[in-house]
């Protein structure tokens, strides 16, 4: 917490935020004992809560302030969602296994035996995976229309998984489908729950292109934040018709952090992903339920203050750039409004234009994006 403290000291808000988070926390406390002793004590909701924070700390927080059948939903998606990823990055595990396991895993959703040994790279990972019975028993006890929307998604998401990890991601369409699998569903599943749940309008369940925006621009984020750490793993995301416009190999940008090559393809994969923040607009701008909004909004504002931290930064080929967690605490802890979200997007898209060379091609990109963004926020 010190050092996190530290990272925000100048920024008294952030500061505070944190203190009040740490012991607004308290009433989420994390519990302190690992996973797996948990796993012997409490029930599958518990414990399935228990999972949530220890995978995702901060997004657990805003779950919670979930309406209470829609929050269960959202939970079981998320822990379902996490077990599919954990399978998939799980590179020790047999390639044509996997493959068999990603494609079939949405028939084991009402299997109450089922459950994974030692698949995972993080021990958490791997507790959740080997009492998965307990999510699928939490699972059974869902609304059915939520439960229809799980299973359906598991099973797209699951062949999408398996169809790349036989083939790269070579061209921008690639690079979009690969994103549509593993986020952009997520975006319109979540949609059909906040429907399902009567929280929000029948019709947000058919905004399959606003929901699939919302998925990949934050999978595009994470994409481009986390080039260097990808790069050691055999599987690289950035799309070669884009970098290979810039180098003749991947490597060449951790190897020529400050080459202004380098960082044009940088500028470009983040413009790539800045486009679809006109329609993250668009979607936010149709919910109604306040804690459905926050859910949806906070982790978009983590992601365009990702992507200023990471534009034009050449410290993205050689390490991992983060924002600081004193942004989350704050965004968490007051009630984030449309105008709130809109003025962060505004006041973020004046970095990009300050940081990107006057007169230079990116500029005018940029400056036309900013107009786009505009008409979309003077719209409201
Ligand atoms: C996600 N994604 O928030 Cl896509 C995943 N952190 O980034 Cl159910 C699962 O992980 C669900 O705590 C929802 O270290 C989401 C999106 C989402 C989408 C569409 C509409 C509404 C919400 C996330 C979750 C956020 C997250 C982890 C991190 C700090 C901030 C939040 C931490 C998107 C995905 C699929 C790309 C990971």
């Amino acid at each position: 917490m010190i050092p996190t403290l530290y990272k925000s000291a100048l920024h008294p808000r952030e500061v505070r935020a944190l203190l009040s988070l740490k012991i607004k926390g308290q009433r989420f406390a994390v519990p302190k004992e690992p996973l797996n002793t948990l796993a012997m004590t409490l029930n599958d909701e518990d414990f399935c809560c228990a999972a949530l924070s220890k995978v995702s700390r901060s997004f657990a927080v805003v779950i919670q302030q979930l309406s209470e059948n829609l929050r269960n939903g959202v939970c079981v998606f998320y822990l379902v969602l996490r077990a599919l990823d954990t399978i998939e990055d799980d590179m020790r595990f047999p390639q044509a296994e996997k493959l068999e396991l990603l494609r079939n895993f949405y028939k084991k959703s009402y299997d109450e035996d089922f459950t994974l040994q030692n698949i995972g790279d993080q021990e958490d990972y791997r507790v959740l995976l080997a009492h998965y019975d307990k999510v699928i028993r939490f699972f059974k006890g869902l609304d059915k229309g939520y439960r229809d929307v799980i299973v359906d998604i598991t099973k797209k998401m699951g062949n999408g998984m398996a169809d790349f990890a036989e083939k790269e991601v070579v061209t921008i369409e690639d690079y979009n489908l690969y994103c549509h699998y593993v986020a952009g569903l997520v975006g319109i599943g979540l949609s059909e729950l906040f429907s399902a749940s009567g929280l929000e309008s029948p019709g947000l369940k058919s905004q399959h292109d606003l929901s699939n925006s919302m998925g990949l621009f934050l999978q595009k984020t994470n994409i481009i934040r986390d080039y260097h750490e990808d790069l050691f793993s055999d599987r690289t995301f950035w799309p070669k018709e884009i970098w290979g416009k810039y180098a003749d190999k991947l490597t060449f940008f951790t190897e020529n952090p400050h080459a202004p090559k380098s960082l044009d393809c940088l500028n470009e994969m983040v413009m790539n992903a800045l486009g679809h923040l006109p329609d993250v607009v668009d979607y936010l701008r149709l919910l109604k339920d306040k804690s459905i909004f926050r859910f949806a909004a906070i982790p978009q504002v983590m992601a365009i203050a990702t992507l200023a931290a990471v534009f034009n930064n050449p410290k993205v080929f050689t390490g991992v750039v983060k924002v600081r967690k004193g942004l989350a605490a704050r965004l968490i802890l007051y009630d984030l409004s449309l105008d709130d979200t809109l003025k962060y997007f505004k006041k973020y898209s004046r970095v990009f234009l300050r940081k990107s060379p006057a007169g230079s091609e990116l500029h005018k990109q940029l400056l036309a994006w900013s107009k786009t963004l505009d008409q979309k926020i003077k719209e409201g």
